[in-house]
């Protein structure tokens, strides 16, 4: 836990990082799949660097599919944008800042290394990793990582004004991203509630209220009805393999987790599936929900499921929540029903293997 002393050291060394910058340009990165705390965090970035006649493009390599993300950034008007598979130009932008990722769900990294772009800062709330060697590195145990963004504005790196509607949309992203990150603020501590607390007379409520009642698609609720028929509940765990799906509904995996959770005898989730790709690749992608203090999501992922050959971990997370991506390399591609159907199997048994042994339960003995 970081004490009130480094708070106070943190915020001035982010501000010291902008001194003598003016018409620089920088690229904001965001996980490939960025959420509400990582696109308001961005955002946040942009007006702070835009004072000091800082440029900034908010950039991810992924996509926005989640129909709340992408209510939120068209109703609070926030231009974040697809990278796609181009190169980065050498010489484009003056410095890489990454927002509630350390690089390692981020695909832009080797070309942003390729251009030659260095890497200013992070500042992040997840585990900490070893991806990047910023000039700068903000990373703290807090629920959400758009409260230390609020903490650097409280301390000077921006005087919100209700008077400009910038700022207003600002902080209601702000608040966006710390409401959803911490489930409505039950997992937010001590510095998520001050940050709310500052950003509040701010915020927009109309807009805020527009953002979350957002209905699910039909293909998400077609996603949690396969979650539900296939799910395996044992001892509070409940793990669901849920087959192929397209990476564009890639986002309804962690929602059906999410849903899954709300289950009486459920303490801790697990929804994963076949994700094809665009270019073709396929990977099994999952999500780790959980209401259980104790399991510690990120040591939970990578004590079930290991590292690749490359010594990363194909999954990690944070206090409540968690996801993995395993790629199929080889056994990627189209194949005929009965391949694809066979391979699916084989993995979301090995998975369900995997997990079954980490909690140390007979999957085969029924709970009823
Ligand atoms: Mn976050």
């Amino acid at each position: 836990m970081v004490d009130m002393e480094d708070t106070n050291k943190q915020a001035e060394s982010f501000l010291e990082l902008l001194v003598g910058r003016e018409g620089e340009r920088h690229a904001v990165i965001m996980q490939d799949f960025p959420d509400p705390d990582a696109i308001s965090c961005a955002f946040a970035y942009r007006l702070i660097a835009s004072e000091r006649g800082i440029d900034t493009d908010l950039i991810y390599g992924g996509r926005v599919s989640h129909q709340e993300n992408i209510a939120m950034i068209n109703l609070l008007n926030i231009e974040i944008f697809e990278w796609g598979q181009e190169p980065i130009t050498s010489g484009k932008y003056d410095g890489a800042i990454f927002v509630d990722n350390q690089g390692t769900t981020v695909n832009l990294v080797d070309r942003l290394d390729a251009a030659g772009v260095p890497s200013l800062a992070v500042v992040d709330h997840h585990a900490k990793q070893d991806r990047l060697k910023p000039l700068f590195q903000d990373i703290r145990v807090v629920g959400a990582c758009a409260s230390i963004f609020a903490d650097y504005i409280s301390k000077g790196a921006l005087e919100l004004k209700s008077s400009k509607p910038e700022h207003r949309r600002l902080a209601t992203a702000l608040m966006h991203g710390i409401i959803s990150e911490t489930g409505s603020m039950i997992s937010a501590l001590p510095l998520d509630f001050t940050a709310a607390a500052l950003l509040q007379p701010f915020i927009d409520n109309e807009l805020l209220m527009e953002i979350l009642h957002q209905q699910r698609s039909h293909r998400v609720m077609e996603i949690i009805r396969m979650a539900l028929e296939n799910r395996v509940i044992r001892e509070g765990y409940c793990f669901s393999g849920i087959g192929y799906l397209r990476s564009s509904d890639r986002d309804a995996i962690p929602q059906a987790a999410d849903f899954l959770l709300t289950e009486a005898t459920v303490h801790t989730a697990v929804v994963y599936g076949m994700v094809t790709h665009a270019h073709g690749g396929e990977s099994i992608n999952g999500s780790l929900r959980t209401t259980e203090v104790a399991l510690g999501p990120d040591s939970f992922l990578k004590d079930s499921l290991g590292k690749m050959e490359n010594g990363t971990f194909y999954g990690g997370g944070k206090s409540t929540a968690g996801g993995f991506a395993i790629p199929l390399g080889f056994l990627s591609g189209q194949d005929d029903t009965e391949l694809s159907h066979i391979k699916w199997k084989a993995f979301d048994e090995k998975i369900r293997k995997k997990f079954f042994n980490k909690i140390g339960v007979d999957e085969d003995k029924d709970e009823e």
